[in-house]
C-alpha cells in the first residue's frame, strides 16, 4: 500500500489541518500519518489562538517514522515557527527522496499569522529547495513576492518569481480571482492553467490543505505532478460542489464523500 505523511497543525473542525490531510489521503486509497506542529482553537468562524508544538518532538517523530515506514509522498502544511521550520527541514532531508509538497500557510483567511515572519525567512531559504510543489493561494503568493496579484497576467509573473527563490514547480491556486476558478502550474519553465467552474457557496474551510493533499497523495501512487494537480483540482471541485452544511463560518468540505 502507498503511504503519505502530513507534518501540520491540528484544526479541531477537522476540514483543515492534519487531519482533513489523512482524510484525503484515505479518500485516494493512501495510508496516511501524522506528525503535529502546532495545535489550533479554532471553529469554522475563525482562528482564536495558536499554540506550537514542541520542534524536537516533531523531529523525533519524523525520524522514528522514516526509520520504520516507507514513506512515499510528504505533505507540509501549517508551520507556526522557525525553529518548526528548522526541525522538518533537519526531519525530512534525512528521508530518502519523496516528492515532498507545502502548502505555504502563511496567515489564516481570519486574518490570525500562522507562520512568524523569521519562519517565513528560513521556510524560503531551507525549505524551498527540497521541494516538490509548493501552492501558495493569491494572498500567499502576493506575501512571497511582495506585491498584490489581481490578473492571471500577475499570476504569471508571480510563480516564475517564487520559482527563482529556489523551487521549480509552483501551483498558484486563483480561486480568489473573479470568473473561473482557475489555478496556474509553473513547472520547470512550462506554464499550465487548470480551471474549473466557479460554485458559489461558503464551504471552502479547508480546501488549501485538502489540495495540497490531494497532490501528495497523486505523488505518492507515482502520477507525474500535471497529473496530481489535474486530479487535485478535480477533487477538490467536487468536494466544494458537495457541501457539508455544518458550521456558521466558511462551511466544511466532507472529503470522503467521493472516494477516488
Ligand atoms: O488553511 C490554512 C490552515 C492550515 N492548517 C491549519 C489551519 C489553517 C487555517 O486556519 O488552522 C491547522
Amino acid at each position: 500500500m502507498n503511504t503519505a505523511l502530513t507534518i501540520a497543525g491540528f484544526d479541531p473542525c477537522s476540514g483543515a489541518g492534519i487531519t482533513a490531510d489523512i482524510k484525503t489521503f484515505h479518500a485516494f486509497g493512501i495510508y496516511g500519518m501524522g506528525v503535529i506542529t502546532a495545535n489550533t482553537v479554532q471553529n469554522t468562524e475563525k482562528v482564536f489562538s495558536v499554540y506550537p508544538c514542541e520542534a524536537q518532538v516533531v523531529l523525533e517523530q519524523v525520524g522514528r517514522l522514516q526509520a520504520d515506514i516507507p514513506i512515499d509522498a510528504i505533505k507540509i502544511g501549517m508551520l507556526g515557527t522557525e525553529e518548526m521550520v528548522a526541525a522538518v527541514v533537519k526531519g525530512i532531508k534525512r528521508i530518502e527522496q519523496p516528492p515532498v509538497v507545502l502548502d505555504p500557510v502563511l496567515i489564516s483567511s481570519s486574518g490570525h499569522r500562522l507562520l512568524s515572519k523569521e519562519g517565513q525567512g528560513l521556510m524560503i531559504s531551507e525549505l524551498f529547495p527540497l521541494l516538490s510543489l509548493v501552492t501558495p493561494n493569491l494572498n500567499e503568493a502576493s506575501v512571497l513576492v511582495g506585491s498584490a496579484i489581481k490578473t492571471l497576467d500577475e499570476m504569471v509573473t508571480a510563480a516564475k518569481k517564487i520559482s527563482q527563490m529556489g523551487v521549480s514547480n509552483v501551483l498558484i491556486k486563483g480561486g480568489h480571482l473573479e470568473g473561473k476558478a482557475t489555478d496556474l502550474l509553473y513547472s520547470s519553465g512550462t506554464l499550465t492553467w487548470y480551471k474549473e467552474e466557479r460554485i458559489l457557496n461558503k464551504d471552502t474551510h479547508g480546501t488549501g490543505c485538502t489540495l495540497s493533499s490531494a497532490i501528495a497523495a497523486g505523488l505518492a501512487k507515482g502520477n507525474p505532478l500535471g497529473q496530481a494537480v489535474a486530479l487535485g483540482k478535480t477533487y477538490i471541485t467536487r468536494m466544494i460542489k458537495n457541501e457539508v452544511i455544518l458550521g456558521k463560518g466558511a462551511g466544511l468540505i466532507d472529503h470522503l464523500d467521493a472516494l477516488v
